[in-house]
């Protein structure tokens, strides 16, 4: 019986180990045709991005400026996913539909 409680303890801690990542939350933004869905998003210091793909023509996520410059290779399907980890504005743009295809990201 006291090897039986040992291993429910055992099971608790472990599931609250696991519970951590939770806390960094994920937030989609939809590629579409030609348009970002939404175009402005507020976003903790930490949160993943995670733009998906749902139109038929091909789009990149590249940002134009912004405290940390990266971008995702031209895409029809799928996803990509960056995790911010440093406050600020980013403003990014679709480089084949620019300028009208565009996104602004506030990590705060
Ligand atoms: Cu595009």
């Amino acid at each position: 019986m006291k090897k039986l409680i040992a291993a429910g303890a055992a099971t608790v801690v472990a599931a609250g180990a696991l519970a951590i990542p939770a806390f960094a939350s994920t937030k989609t933004v939809q590629v579409k045709d030609n348009k970002f869905v939404a175009t402005k998003i507020t976003v903790s210091k930490g949160t993943t991005v995670k733009w998906v793909w749902k139109g038929k023509a091909p789009h990149d996520v590249t940002v134009t400026k912004g405290p940390v410059k990266f971008k995702s290779s031209v895409k029809t399907s799928g996803s990509f996913s960056k995790k911010l980890t440093k406050k600020g504005t980013y403003n990014l743009v679709c480089t084949i539909h620019a300028p009208g295809m565009k996104m602004t990201i506030t990590v705060k």
